[in-house]
């Protein structure tokens, strides 16, 4: 069994998430071979010394004993937790791997990520992704000061919600270009993405193949997952 969770954006002040995060790691999560977490796992994450937050501490540790009862979590980072990193991925017992990053599904080409990238119609969105997104920019932020670092965090994400409200909803989806090319240069014939919250199994044709593109929902205090079984992927959500 193979399950794919995305976009919790946990967080101290939304403790139905948090209890049904902790739910899915005492229980679905057992059953996995692999459990993958698609990105904004974290409401944000300021370095990997944000650790030293008790809530932080406290969900790396909920995964580690999930790992170490023999499930494989692999993690892609997010837009909102693009600095989780090695002291995270050791402490919680996971891997971090790039995306897209390809797996197979009952012999079928499949390719994993976050889905921001996507997003090519979100200008302003996407001038921001390439800044934070380079080493050179992450070293600079990551030499100030935590608290520093968690204000930033936490004055951008207020901009971010203001910046949402101005924009036109069809701007903040994939793009239909870039996800062709996600398809064509991959060769994959599924796509398996979080980060618009806007949860669907979409039918595509490229390049002549019959194409998936799955979209995972968002969590606001009930866990909910996709799940390939040996044989199909199904959206699930606990009772
Ligand atoms: O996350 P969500 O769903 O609200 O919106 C995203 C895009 N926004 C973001 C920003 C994150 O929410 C906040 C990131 C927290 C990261 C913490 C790590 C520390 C890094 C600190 C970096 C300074 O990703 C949003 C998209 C939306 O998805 C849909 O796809 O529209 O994009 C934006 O809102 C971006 C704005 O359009 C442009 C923002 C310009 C602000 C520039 C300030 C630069 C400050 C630099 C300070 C050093
Ligand atoms: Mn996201």
């Amino acid at each position: 069994m193979i399950r794919f969770i995305s976009d919790l954006h946990l967080n101290p002040a939304e403790p139905a998430t948090t209890d049904a995060f902790l739910r899915f790691l005492d229980g679905p999560a057992h059953e996995c071979e692999t459990l993958w977490i698609l990105g904004d796992l974290f409401e944000y994450w300021a370095g990997d010394d944000d650790l030293e937050n008790p809530f932080n501490a406290q969900m790396a540790d909920a995964l580690r004993a999930v790992a170490d009862s023999g499930v494989d979590i692999r993690v892609i980072v997010g837009n909102r937790d693009f600095l989780l990193g090695p002291v995270f991925a050791e402490r919680a017992g996971v891997s971090i791997v790039a995306e897209p990053y390809p797996i197979e599904l009952g012999g079928t080409p499949a390719i994993l990520m976050h889905g921001d990238s996507l997003c090519t119609d979100d200008l302003p969105y996407m001038q921001f992704r390439a800044m934070v997104r380079n080493p050179a920019w992450q070293a600079q932020f990551l030499a100030q000061p935590l608290a520093v670092r968690r204000k930033i965090a936490e004055d951008l994400r207020a901009k971010s919600e203001m910046a949402k409200q101005e924009k036109d909803v069809g701007i903040m989806d994939v793009n239909a270009g870039a996800v062709e090319r996600a398809f064509h240069d991959s060769g994959a014939a599924v796509l398996i993405h979080g980060h618009t919250h806007r949860p669907a199994r979409h039918e595509l044709n490229v390049d002549g193949r019959a194409c998936q593109r799955w979209v995972l929902a968002d969590w606001h205090g009930k866990a909910q997952w996709l799940e390939w079984n040996g044989s199909a992927l199904s959206a699930q959500k606990e009772q």
